[in-house]
C-alpha cells in the first residue's frame, strides 16, 4: 500500500559525526551563536521553560555562563515580570536602589544605617536628590570617637567624583583608580542622583567575562508564554525580556500561528515560535518568527509520542526545519532529548544554532525545588509541564484541550526525580567542553563552520553498543557519563 511507503526518521543514537581532518583544539572552538534575530549567546545552550528547571536563579547563572534561561509560565503574570526584573538587575553595573544619607543626619545615625543596609558608603543628597557629597566608613571613623553627634554635612567629602549614565565599566574603574575611591554616584545633567557604580560591582561583573548580555550590559533572559497569553507576553516585554518563546506542544496549529503573529506585532522582544518538527511547519512560521524551536516528543519526561502516537525523531526534525529556516536566516533551537554532550553537538550538526535542555539542568543547585534523599542518594524533582502535577499547579494549557478544564487530565508527561548534581556551572562546563571536543573531531572553529562542515554516519545497533562503555564494570563515576 502507498500508505506503508514511509520515510525514515532518525534520532541521536542513529548517527555519529564523521571525524575529519582538523587543526582545531577543542579549547579554541568558539561557541558563540545567534538564537533569534537580535539575541546572540556565547555558548549555544538554553535551559528549558519548566517549573522544575528555570526560574530567575537558574536564568541568572545561565546568562552569566554565556547561555540563556527561559522562565517557565506556571506562575502569575506579575511573578513573570518580577523574575525578568530579577535577572535584569542581577549584574547591573549601575545600582538603582542606592542607600543615601541626608546632610542633617548625625554621624552616628548614618553609621547605624550603613551597618543595617550592609553598605560601606553612601552618597549624601538633599530632598530633591541633588548630590551634595559622599560619606564612607573612613570619613565616619574619627567622628565616632570624638563627635558622633556632628552632622553628616560636616563629616562628608563634598568634592564628589560623579559620572553620567553613559559610563562604561572601564571608565568607572579609571575614575576610581585616579581618585582612590570605591564608588561613583551617577547623576543626570542637573546633578541629581540616578544610580551608583561600585568597585565591588565592576569586579563581580568581570568574573563573568563570557556572560550573555543585552546592549545595556544586563544579562539576557527569555520568557515562555502560552500561545494565547498576550498579557504575559506584554508584561515580560515591559519588564525587559529579550525573547518571548511561544510555548506550545504543537505550534503548527493555525490558531496558535495567528496568535503568535499577533504577539509578534505587540512586543519589542524577539519572538521564537515552537515547538515544530517538520518542513511544512517551518514554512508556516519563518516569515514572522525571530527563531524557531524544534521538538515534538523527544523530551526525557515527555510521553507525547506514546500517548498521541505522533512525533518526529529529533535529528530528522531538526534537519527538516533547518533546511527551511536557513533559507530565511532564521535561527533554530533543538529542544529536548539531549542526554549527553554528544547529543547536543549532533543537534547542531543537524542544523540547530543552539540546544535547549531540561533534564540535564533539573538536578542542579540553581534549579527550583529542594534536594530529596532516597536510599541515601540525593535527588531533585523533575517533571513534564504536561504531567498531572504540573498541570494541576498551573495553566497547563500547553497540553490541555479547550474543554478539558473541568475534566480529568490526559497527561503527556511524567513526574520524576533526577540525581542532584551540584552547581550549574560544572554541568555546563562538561556539556560545552564535550561539544567543543566534537568540533575538534570535525575540524571546525565556529558554530556556523561546524554546521557546514559536519557529516553524519549511520549507526547500527551493534555500533551503538560499541559506542557506550562496554564489557567492563564501571568503578568510578565520570562527571559526563552514566550508562543509563
Ligand atoms: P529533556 O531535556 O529531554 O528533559 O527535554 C526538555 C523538553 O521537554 C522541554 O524543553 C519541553 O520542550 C519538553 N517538555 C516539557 N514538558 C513536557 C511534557 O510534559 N510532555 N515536555
Amino acid at each position: 500500500s502507498e500508505k506503508l511507503r514511509v520515510p525514515e526518521a532518525l534520532t541521536f543514537d542513529d548517527v555519529l559525526l564523521r571525524p575529519k581532518e582538523s587543526r582545531v583544539e577543542p579549547d579554541d572552538a568558539d561557541m558563540a551563536t545567534r538564537v533569534s534575530t537580535n539575541v546572540s549567546l556565547n555558548i549555544p545552550v538554553i535551559s528549558a521553560a519548566m517549573d522544575t528547571v528555570t526560574e530567575a536563579e537558574l536564568a541568572i547563572e545561565m546568562a552569566r555562563q554565556g547561555g540563556l534561561g527561559v522562565l517557565h509560565r506556571n506562575m502569575s503574570v506579575e511573578e513573570t515580570a518580577q523574575h525578568v526584573e530579577e535577572v535584569k538587575r542581577a549584574d547591573e553595573l549601575i545600582i538603582r536602589d542606592v542607600v543615601t544619607a541626608s546632610p542633617d543626619q548625625t554621624v552616628r545615625e548614618v553609621d547605624a544605617m550603613m551597618e543595617r543596609k550592609g553598605v560601606s558608603g553612601a552618597p549624601v543628597v538633599d530632598d530633591d536628590d541633588t548630590v551634595l557629597g559622599i560619606i564612607s566608613g573612613t570619613d565616619i571613623r574619627p567622628y565616632l570617637e570624638v563627635g558622633e553627634h556632628d552632622s553628616v554635612q560636616e563629616a562628608m567629602t563634598d568634592e564628589v567624583i560623579t559620572a553620567t549614565e553613559e559610563v562604561s565599566p572601564r571608565e568607572a574603574l579609571e575614575l576610581m583608580y585616579e581618585h582612590k575611591i570605591e564608588r561613583v554616584p551617577i547623576v543626570d545633567d542637573e546633578n541629581r542622583l540616578t544610580g551608583l557604580v561600585t568597585m565591588a560591582g565592576v569586579l563581580a561583573r568581570r568574573e563573568y567575562d563570557n556572560a550573555a548580555r543585552d546592549d545595556d550590559g544586563a544579562l539576557v533572559v527569555g520568557v515562555a508564554v502560552g500561545p494565547f497569553e498576550l498579557e504575559r507576553a506584554r508584561a515580560a516585554d515591559a519588564a525587559g525580556a529579550d525573547i518571548v518563546f511561544i510555548d506550545c506542544a504543537h505550534a503548527h496549529n493555525l490558531d496558535v500561528i495567528d496568535s503568535a503573529r499577533e504577539i509578534r506585532e505587540e512586543v519589542d522582544a524577539d519572538v521564537v515560535v515552537g515547538n515544530i518538527g517538520t518542513r511544512e511547519a517551518a514554512e508556516a512560521v519563518v516569515d514572522f518568527a525571530d527563531g524557531v524551536k524544534v521538538g515534538i516528543g523527544p523530551g526525557s519526561i515527555c510521553t507525547t509520542r506514546v500517548v498521541s502516537g505522533s512525533g518526529m525523531p529529533q535529528i530528522t526534525a531538526v534537519a527538516e526545519v533547518a533546511d527551511v529556516a536557513s533559507q530565511h536566516d532564521t535561527p533554530v533551537i533543538a529542544d529536548g532529548g539531549i542526554r549527553y554532550s554528544g547529543d547536543a553537538i549532533k543537534a547542531i550538526a543537524a542544523g540547530a544554532d543552539a540546544v535547549m535542555l531540561g533534564s540535564y539542568f533539573a538536578g542542579t543547585e540553581e534549579a527550583p525545588g529542594r534536594v530529596i534523599t532516597m536510599n541515601g542518594k540525593r535527588y531533585k524533582q523533575y517533571r513534564g509541564m504536561g504531567s498531572v502535577g504540573a498541570m494541576n499547579d498551573g495553566g497547563g494549557d500547553r497540553y490541555l484541550k479547550d474543554d478539558e478544564e473541568d475534566e480529568e487530565f490526559v497527561p503527556e508527561g511524567v513526574e520524576a526525580a533526577t540525581p542532584y548534581k551540584g552547581p550549574l556551572s560544572s554541568e555546563l562546563h562538561q556539556l560545552v567542553g564535550g561539544m567543543q571536543s566534537g568540533m575538534g573531531y570535525v575540524g571546525a572553529e565556529t558554530i556556523p563552520e561546524f554546521k557546514e562542515r559536519s557529516e553524519f554516519v549511520r549507526v547500527s545497533s551493534a555500533g551503538q553498543t560499541e559506542s557506550h562503555a562496554h564489557d567492563v564494570v564501571i568503578t568510578d563515576e565520570a562527571p559526563n557519563y552514566s550508562p543509563d
